[in-house]
């Protein structure tokens, strides 16, 4: 690894992410049924028909792996909060054990130095919430407020930072447009719905915790570098359309007001009653903005109902996940972010990584791909630094080989390697190598 923390501004954060559904285990400890449950359960969805029902084991697990969290050097643990876990049935009976969960786990990260990064929303919807409409339902809003006011009332004293919704792209186009995640809805009317309710549920949870008194709290969006696949204007019209949904809109909506004529173009029939009077809510201020970014899409014009837009495979080396690796791509948008939307408000990359086929060895997995992957995204940020954006912080998915959605438990995102019959944590390459850069 080329880069070490020296290299970077006095204060910048290096962190790790993971999600409560993809490690803890969902059957133990009292949580309810989620959506992820449910859609894991219907045949065809997920590789294997593998849910997250025991995952890393983290929920029992936690201390180990935060040690290893701590030894490596990290400043910050980013995790995620299982709304099942606290509020079984989406709403009312609160699950005591849930809340000495997460209770526990703040106080252990703490205890080892770190600081508490939460996210109230990694997709398992309760699926009682569902049976009620889920993102589609104007209510849903309401109900995350309650949530975030149960969960932070009991913890949101110790959090260093706190985003609402991880990565809305996801939760309202991926699982409702294309249903390749829980609830694995394709309908544009119910797309168009979770893309705004998303943005306001986030908005009314920012509220609660400033009511709380809070501070600290941002918002992680998921962001794909959009190019055209040839030089016609119909490729150059797709991507700027695939751009509009996936990356403007969240970011337009939260910091602008407004949602991208672009987008709007398609979805603007479908979307809720009174959609344009919610901006003062979705514009609650923050105090920072978080990317997610793993890589780039080639886009093409389609034949077929709008958006009309076809990802066409790329030239460049891929991921396990497929997907090409081009680290010009984040620094093109902490670029853009800064200049377009977030003007001095701190930037932090909330998730970068990559999946590769890791194998064990005598005790070793030689993951030298991520190495070169982080090291390559890391001078991205580099580059955007110095040119004056301002990024804070940098945080690798993921701590631990874990559930990789739709796509099961093949695809290791981890810099820890996770035998999943046996649930042994094995450190790989690419986690020595950070270890030795953030201790440099
Ligand atoms: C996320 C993540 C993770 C994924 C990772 C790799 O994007 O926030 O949601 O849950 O595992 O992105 O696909």
């Amino acid at each position: 690894m080329r880069h070490k923390r020296s290299d970077f501004p006095e204060g910048f954060l290096f962190g790790t992410a993971t999600s409560s559904y993809q490690i803890e285990g969902h059957a133990q400890g009292g949580a309810g049924r989620s959506i992820w449950d449910d859609f894991a359960a219907t045949p065809g969805n997920v590789v294997r028909a593998e849910s997250g029902a025991r995952a890393c084991d983290h929920y029992t697990r936690y201390e180990a792996d935060l040690d290893l969290v701590a030894a490596a050097g990290f400043d910050c643990y980013r995790f995620s909060l299982s709304w099942a876990r606290v509020l079984p049935e989406g709403r009312g009976a609160v699950n005591t054990e849930g809340l000495d969960f997460y209770d526990r786990l703040t106080d252990a990260m703490l205890e080892r130095g770190l600081k508490p990064a939460a996210t109230l929303y990694h997709w398992e919807l309760p699926s009682a919430l569902q049976d009620m409409g889920g993102w589609r339902n104007r209510d849903i809003a309401s109900w995350f407020a309650d949530y975030s006011q149960v969960i932070m009332e009991r913890i949101g004293d110790r959090m260093w930072s706190v985003a609402p919704i991880n990565e809305p792209w996801c939760v309202a186009w991926l699982s409702h447009f294309m249903g390749l995640h829980a609830p694995g809805v394709r309908d544009i009317r119910a797309a168009a719905r979770a893309m705004h309710h998303v943005l306001l549920a986030h908005g009314r949870a920012i509220e609660v915790m400033r009511a709380l008194g809070m501070a600290n709290l941002g918002a992680v969006v998921n962001m794909e570098w959009a190019m055209p696949a040839d030089d016609t204007p119909e490729a150059a019209q797709a991507a700027a359309r695939y751009d509009a949904i996936y990356n403007r809109w969240f970011l337009s909506g939260l910091f602008k007001g407004a949602y991208p004529a672009l987008a709007l173009e398609g979805l603007e029939p479908h979307m809720p009653k009174g959609w344009q009077n919610d901006f003062p809510t979705i514009q609650a201020p923050l105090d920072w903005c978080g990317l997610n970014y793993y890589t780039r899409k080639l886009l093409a014009a389609d034949a077929g109902p709008w958006p009309a837009v076809r990802e066409v495979e790329g030239p460049l080396p891929k991921t396990l996940m497929d997907w090409e690796i081009f680290p010009e791509g984040l620094y093109q948008f902490l670029k853009r972010t800064a200049s377009e939307y977030t003007g001095d408000l701190p930037l932090y990359v909330t998730e970068n990584g990559m999946a590769s086929r890791d194998v064990l060895q005598d005790g070793h997995v030689y993951d030298e791909g991520r190495v070169a992957y982080i090291d390559n995204h890391l001078e991205a940020v580099r580059r955007a630094q110095a040119e004056g954006v301002p990024v804070d912080g940098y945080f690798v998915w993921s701590l631990l080989d874990n559930y990789e959605w739709a796509l099961g438990y093949e695809k290791r995102f981890g810099l820890v390697h996770v035998d999943f019959d046996t649930l042994v944590r094995t450190p790989k390459s690419s986690y020595h190598a950070l270890t030795a850069a953030l201790k440099a």
